[in-house]
């Protein structure tokens, strides 16, 4: 009996002083373990006599609840001391400047972004996106698109050239999208209705020019497509594009030799107070070029121009890119520095849609 109650003052001591967890396991596997002093107290009632066990039972059973609540106890205990240290230690300076996330680092090029906001209208107006190779064949580049054969565009200082082959034959890097509306008619039966954005390649470089731009081309063939269906899409596009309610349009006669006839499209815009606005002044910038598809570039494509028309349309991106974002030089867009991106770049994750807004 004496033994039970110094054992107990023992455990009940060590319990008390312990420190931290670990410690606690120890003396609760030394009381309470399969060997513990307690446990072994516990097997000995087996080999008692009744009277033993009714008078011991008790008190070696009491001791064990005891112990066991002890240590329960002691392990809230510690566990809120522990919260409570934490919580002094670990401070949380609201006031710390948030560290944007690596999602949020990069940002997307505003030719990308532009790319994406075309895209986004033109879906949802029913086209479909076609891309091509940016190495291209004579025929695709021009001879398909009715280039007579001594065009300035043929010329070596106007377009890049390949070394020809033995057979002669000189590939070229494309001066234009339109290669991939002619691979569009020659595998898709009309009705169609594409745009093709992507880069092209030009021999020229100054302030708005560089050896390779990007451009967006539209076409829609069917068999009664005509310049007022055209007129509304363009409507519709510099609208959204532009992010205004209303916009004037110019249509002037023009020339090129795969459309006839040919027009260049001026949108109304206001240039005071050195920034341009859409959709409001008296001033007028070209934005575009467009016509009804020649018939020999119908035929070329094994389309019946008795049969089929349509028309189509090719405009700068970088240029569109530049006024609509205000970026006044053409040539940081290729320069590939993070400063000049981190200022005009877009939020990666904030794809551009109709419904979601175009820019926001
Ligand atoms: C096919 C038939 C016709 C595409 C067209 C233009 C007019 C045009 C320029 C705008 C600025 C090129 O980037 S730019 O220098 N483009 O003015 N593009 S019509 O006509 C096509 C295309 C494909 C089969």
């Amino acid at each position: 009996m004496a033994d039970f109650k110094k054992l107990e003052a023992e455990l009940l001591a060590a319990i008390t002083a312990a420190e931290d967890d670990t410690r606690l396991e120890t003396i609760r596997v030394a009381a309470l373990g399969k060997k513990g002093s307690i446990s072994e107290l516990l097997k000995t009632l087996g080999t008692m006599t009744p009277e033993e066990r009714k008078q011991e039972g008790p008190m070696i059973n009491g001791l064990r609840d005891r112990v066991s609540e002890a240590i329960t106890q002691k392990r809230d205990t510690l566990k809120r001391a522990a919260t409570a240290e934490r919580l002094v230690a670990d401070k949380v300076d609201v006031t710390l400047p948030l560290r944007a996330s690596a999602l949020l680092r990069g940002h997307i090029h505003p030719v990308s972004q532009v790319i994406d906001e075309i895209t986004a209208i033109f879906a949802d107006m029913g086209f479909s996106i076609a891309e091509g190779p940016d190495i291209e064949t004579d025929f695709y580049n021009f001879t398909a698109l009715n280039f007579p054969a001594g065009h300035p565009a043929r010329e070596m200082h106007d377009t890049f050239f390949f070394n020809p082959k033995p057979d002669g034959e000189r590939k070229l890097l494309r001066t234009h999208t339109s290669p991939v509306q002619i691979r569009t008619m020659e595998s898709v039966k009309p009705p169609i209705r594409v745009i093709t954005p992507g880069r092209t390649y030009r021999c020229d470089s100054d302030q708005t020019h560089t050896p390779m731009f990007h451009q967006v081309e539209g076409l829609v063939i069917d068999k009664t497509s005509h310049l007022g269906h055209l007129k509304w899409i363009l409507e519709e596009f510099c609208k959204a594009f532009f992010e205004v309610p209303s916009v004037k349009m110019r249509f002037r006669p023009s020339f090129f030799p795969f459309t006839e006839p040919s027009l260049e499209v001026d949108i109304q815009c206001d240039r005071r107070g050195g920034e341009i606005r859409f959709g409001e002044g008296n001033d007028w910038l070209e934005i575009l070029g467009c016509g009804m598809v020649h018939p020999n570039v119908l035929r070329n494509c094994k389309l019946d121009p008795n049969e089929y028309q349509g028309f189509a349309w090719g405009m700068g991106i970088d240029r569109i890119a530049m006024l609509k974002y205000g970026m006044p030089d053409l040539r940081p867009f290729f320069e590939a520095d993070v400063r000049w991106l981190e200022h005009y770049g877009f939020r990666p994750l904030d794809f551009p849609t109709l419904a979601g807004g175009l820019s926001e």
